[in-house]
């Protein structure tokens, strides 16, 4: 494609698609797009981030997609709010509001090691691709390598699982970047983690039966935003703490944000429930990508107005 409106929705791409896209859609709209990198990957690839701004200062809000690898739809769902955001700004104008008084963050490619691993070896790869000192087993959990919580039950430290929590919080580079760039930002007031499948609307904790201190604002604003998901192909999503609506999980990305004071923290599940998993047939990702922005949309409106 020689544009990002000529660009294939409707189809997964690898890595070097994805980074194409996202110079193309640098070049088109430079008066609101940028590409920062946050840092580099184990295996050195950078690590892009979306920034959409119109302004100085401003708050931000967050979101990342693909920081387990093989979760395809997520990546593929990020590229789909990138072309939306642009082409929105200006004429939906609850996003033109959004984007007049705060900044959004998208990493597309959260984990692009495991990302191009998915493929060129081993299309069910999730985790990051750092060797194991003392292991034959390659790789961490980047959702159970952040402080919150971190080493304690719903993580394993056996390198050779898929939930291994790595050596010590943080020992991840594509976690640090983003742990490194939430302080130095200082006020992220949003900060949503897309992973699939399953089908839920995830907020604060995975790590504790303690439940959050926002838990009701948390729980009622999921029910608007999943209410909103569904009324677009009745698409059923449930939703609710981490630990009581999916499983007991530590490190995770969202706790540590919540933790660190942005209240705005959730993790969507996108589709299915498990007939295809994580190998979603690609005429699916433009609807999970136009019913999941609703959700979004609801989100980053409630926390413009609060
Ligand atoms: N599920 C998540 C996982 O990492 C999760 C569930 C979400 C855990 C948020 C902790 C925090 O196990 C998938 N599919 O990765
Ligand atoms: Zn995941």
């Amino acid at each position: 494609p020689r544009s990002t409106d000529d660009f294939v929705y409707t189809t997964y791409h690898n890595l070097n698609s994805i980074n194409s896209f996202m110079d193309m859609l640098v070049a088109e709209n430079s008066n609101l797009v940028s590409k920062i990198v946050i840092g580099q990957s184990y295996e050195n690839r950078p690590l892009n981030v979306l920034k959409f701004s119109t302004g100085a200062n401003r708050p931000g809000m967050w979101i990342d997609t693909g920081i387990h690898s093989r979760e395809w739809v997520t990546q593929a769902s990020g590229i789909w709010f990138a072309k939306k955001i642009v082409t929105d700004y200006g004429r939906d104008p609850v996003l033109t509001d959004i984007l007049n008084n705060y900044d959004i963050f998208l990493e597309i490619v959260t984990n692009p090691d495991g990302f191009e691993y998915t493929h060129s070896r081993d299309r069910m790869w999730r985790k990051t691709r750092k060797p194991n000192s003392g292991s034959s087993c390659v790789g961490v959990d980047p959702n159970r390598n952040w402080d919150a919580g971190f080493g304690g039950a719903g993580s394993s430290g056996n390198p050779c699982t898929e939930t291994y929590r790595g050596p010590s919080a943080h020992s991840e580079r594509e976690v640090k970047a983003i742990v490194d760039f939430v302080k130095s930002h200082g006020k992220l007031k949003a900060f949503v983690s897309i992973h699939s499948y399953s089908q839920m609307l995830l907020y604060p904790y995975g790590y504790t039966s303690t439940p959050a201190k926002d838990k009701p604002e948390l729980h009622e604003l999921a029910r608007t935003a999943v209410s909103a998901l569904q009324s677009l192909y009745n698409t059923r999503y449930t939703y609710g703490s981490i630990i009581t609506t999916i499983y007991q999980a530590s490190g995770g990305t969202i706790d540590w944000t919540y933790n660190q004071g942005i209240k705005y923290s959730y993790t969507f599940e996108l589709r299915d429930t498990g007939r295809y998993g994580f190998l979603l047939p690609a005429n699916q990702i433009v609807p999970t990508a136009e019913e999941t922005w609703l959700a979004l949309m609801a989100i980053m409106e409630h926390t413009r107005n609060n």
